[in-house]
């Protein structure tokens, strides 16, 4: 295996001694590290991560500076759910695919924010081998409000011919043949985490050299947390089970004689994030309103459900692993139960009984 490293030196005025080493790993040289771990083709694999990494590094710029550079608010279009696109989501849907067609490692992108799937019509794109789902900017209501958003992706082989033109067969595989899947979150710092099916590892940018860095490599999941994400204003419509085990949340029947806490924030990246460093569960079941649940299969629970599991947890829609769904629509959604193992086996217990 290849050991690259950067070694930062750092002048006198920052250090003790006259000479100080931070040895730090990049996301770049991390991916190439392991990319003997990738079944396919290596080098392609690991351009596409590095392009994906690029387009999360400029999207977090933008992010960093919306206030600054007015691109708050409205863009005053929808997207194919009806939804309001917010200015920033029509940014980094066009950051994310201007980086990727340049990239040429992906023949089709399936997007929150577009109808259909995107075809790049170029001769190196038609002889690429993947295709990638994403949801460019994720928990949109918080943009203008200043709170952590994210990034979502999925990359599969496609199953169309190379050098053919793809098509939905191409997406329209389960998440168990996820070649990669990650998220970056835009918050206090901006990380990037991803898993290619072995562990999960999470990268901390650096914006004074430019770099995401190697900050939580391995990063599992505790079978037990304390605290469920879940927008309580659904409770009236969820279902039973749902009722049940917030009620048993709220109750100070427990160990630490103390009930959960409720966090939510309405970003399900953050919520996740937040989940995944500390233990817990995030929720998201069928509601009044949304009978399918609201979060999209291919581009926010796949990409959540891979990750949970390769960190050691649960990812389930009440019916089944997330990630043997095979899905039928590109913006197909389901009800999501995910994070820490105990706790969503808890709650599915409930909803079986
Ligand atoms: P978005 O992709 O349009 O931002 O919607 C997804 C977001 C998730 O990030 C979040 O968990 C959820 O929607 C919040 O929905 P609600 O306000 O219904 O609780
Ligand atoms: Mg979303």
């Amino acid at each position: 295996m290849l050991n690259l490293r950067v070694t930062l030196y750092l002048p006198d005025k920052y250090t003790k001694t006259s000479m100080s080493k931070f040895n730090v790993t990049t996301l770049g040289q991390f991916i190439i590290e392991r990319q003997n771990e990738i079944p396919v083709a290596k080098g392609e694999f690991s351009r596409l991560l590095r392009d994906i990494g690029i387009a999360a590094k400029t999207i977090s710029r933008e992010v960093n500076r919306a206030g600054l550079a007015e691109i708050l608010g409205d863009a005053g279009s929808e997207n194919v759910q009806g939804e309001d696109q917010k200015k920033l989501d029509v940014i980094a849907n066009n950051l994310v695919i201007d980086c990727l067609t340049r990239g040429g490692e992906v023949c089709a992108i399936a997007s929150e924010e577009n109808d259909e799937m995107i075809y790049i019509q170029s001769p190196v794109s038609n002889n690429a081998k993947y295709v990638v789902a994403m949801d460019p900017l994720d928990g949109s209501s918080n943009i203008d409000v200043n709170v952590s958003i994210g990034t979502i992706f999925s990359i599969f082989q496609r199953v169309t011919p190379v050098g053919s033109k793809p098509d939905l067969s191409d997406f329209f595989q389960p998440g168990n043949q996820m070649l990669a899947a990650g998220y970056v979150i835009y918050g206090t710092s901006t990380m990037l985490v991803y898993t290619t099916g072995n562990g999960v590892n999470g990268f901390t940018l650096d914006p004074s050299i430019g770099e995401f860095c190697l900050s939580h490599p391995d990063m599992k999941i505790p079978a037990m947390g304390k605290t469920y994400s879940y927008n309580e204003g659904n409770i009236l419509s969820a279902p039973n089970g749902v009722k049940e085990y917030i009620n048993w949340c709220q109750q100070v029947d427990k160990p630490t004689n103390r009930p959960y806490s409720a966090r939510y924030i309405g970003s399900m990246v953050a919520d996740f994030h937040r989940n995944l460093l500390k233990g817990g569960i995030f929720i998201y079941p069928p509601t009044a309103k949304s009978p399918n649940g609201k979060l999209r299969l291919m581009y926010e629970c796949n990409p959540m459900a891979f990750i949970v599991e390769q960190a050691g947890g649960v990812a389930d829609t009440g019916n089944g692993r997330v990630l043997d769904i095979v899905p039928n629509d590109l913006h197909q959604r389901v009800p999501i139960y995910m994070g820490s193992k105990d706790m969503v086996g808890q709650l599915l217990g409930l909803l079986h009984q």
